[in-house]
This record gives structure tokens, sequence and C-alpha cells, in this order.
């Protein structure tokens, strides 16, 4: 059995982190999607609101559940049986930012990273540039799943009133 692990803010979950997850559940048995959850920490979306939504756009895959975590990645996937984390990689400055996490973790306990290339129609979509985009009056309906953009929306309005 072949288990990963798809790590993220997802804040919110956009179709860039769909198709990583997508793809991670069609290369093993079981992906675990684990939504980092810190209290502390200033969101868009609540950790309860964050694990609804990829709950939601995870729904129709099989092999697929969702789980908040906190503390060490290594930590969560020893707990969860995993043996490697899935993360997309967009360009070269994610490479960068995710490389010295990967060896620190394969460091750590010997976690393995794997790499999926991001496809080319996500390249440029991140959580960030979704809401300043949509703070500003942007359209992004088609970056982020039908059920985010209604709440995306509301929340962003909420903050700018
Ligand atoms: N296309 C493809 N991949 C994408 C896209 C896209 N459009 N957008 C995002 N992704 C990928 C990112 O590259 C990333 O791999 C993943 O999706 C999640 O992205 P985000 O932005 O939602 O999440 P991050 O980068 O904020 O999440 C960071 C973690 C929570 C995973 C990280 O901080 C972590 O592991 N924290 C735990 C603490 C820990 O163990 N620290 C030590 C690390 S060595």
């Amino acid at each position: 059995m072949t288990r990963a692990v798809c790590p993220g803010s997802f804040d919110p979950v956009t179709l860039g982190h769909l198709d990583v997850v997508r793809r991670a559940a069609g290369l093993f048995d079981e992906v675990v999607v684990a939504v980092g959850v810190n209290a502390s920490k200033r969101r868009l979306f609540s950790d309860e609101e964050r694990l609804a939504l990829l709950e939601e756009g995870t729904r129709e895959l099989a092999n697929v559940r969702v789980a908040g975590f906190t503390g060490l990645l290594t930590t969560f996937c020893a707990e969860q049986g995993a043996q490697a984390v899935v993360k997309g990689l967009r360009g070269p400055g994610d490479y960068e930012y995710e490389l010295p996490m990967a060896q620190m973790n394969a460091h750590l306990t010997g976690l393995e990273t794997v790499f999926l290339a991001t496809d080319p129609r996500w390249s440029f979509v991140s959580s960030s540039l979704v809401k300043e985009v949509a703070g500003l009056g942007g359209d992004v309906a088609a970056l982020v799943p039908d059920f985010v953009l209604e709440p995306l929306l509301a929340r962003v309005a909420e903050r700018a009133g």
C-alpha cells in the first residue's frame, strides 16, 4: 500500500492545488490532503473552512481524504504511515523554496518528496495572487473551483468593508 501526503495552506484551494491532488491520487494507493492548521496565523479562511472546501474539492476522488495538521510535516506523515509528500512545482521560485524543505524532511526521517510539474494552465496561479486579484475586483472565476468563488468574493468584500 503506497500512501502520500499533499500538504499546504490552501487559503483558499485553487484549481492548481486540485490538479496536483488528482494526479497524486493516480500515482499512489491513498492520498491524504494535509491542511496546515494554525490558530495564530491570520488567514482569509479559517481552519474549518479550508478543510470543508478541500472536502468538497476531493469528494469524487475515492482514495483521497482530508485532515488538518500542526507541527512538523514529517511527524504527521509518520503518524499517517505515508512514504512520500507530493508537491507541485510552478517554476524556479517554487523549486528554490521547496528543495531545502524536501532535503530537511529527508534528513529528519527519510521522508521522500515527489515533485509534480504544474499543468501550464495553472502555473501562474497561487492562493495569494487569487486573493489579491479578487480583492481588487479582478475576475478569478477560471482559477478556483465554483464552490470557492462565492465564499472568496464574500470574504474579500467583508475584509474591504
Ligand atoms: N500548480 C501546482 N502546484 C501548486 C499550485 C499550482 N497552481 N499552487 C500551489 N501549488 C502547490 C505548492 O507548490 C505547494 O507544493 C502546495 O501546492 C501547497 O501550496 P500552498 O501555498 O497552499 O501551501 P504552503 O506552501 O503555504 O504550505 C506550506 C506547508 C504547510 C506545506 C509547509 O509550511 C510545511 O510543511 N509546514 C509544516 C511545518 C514543517 O514541517 N516545517 C519544516 C519544513 S522542512
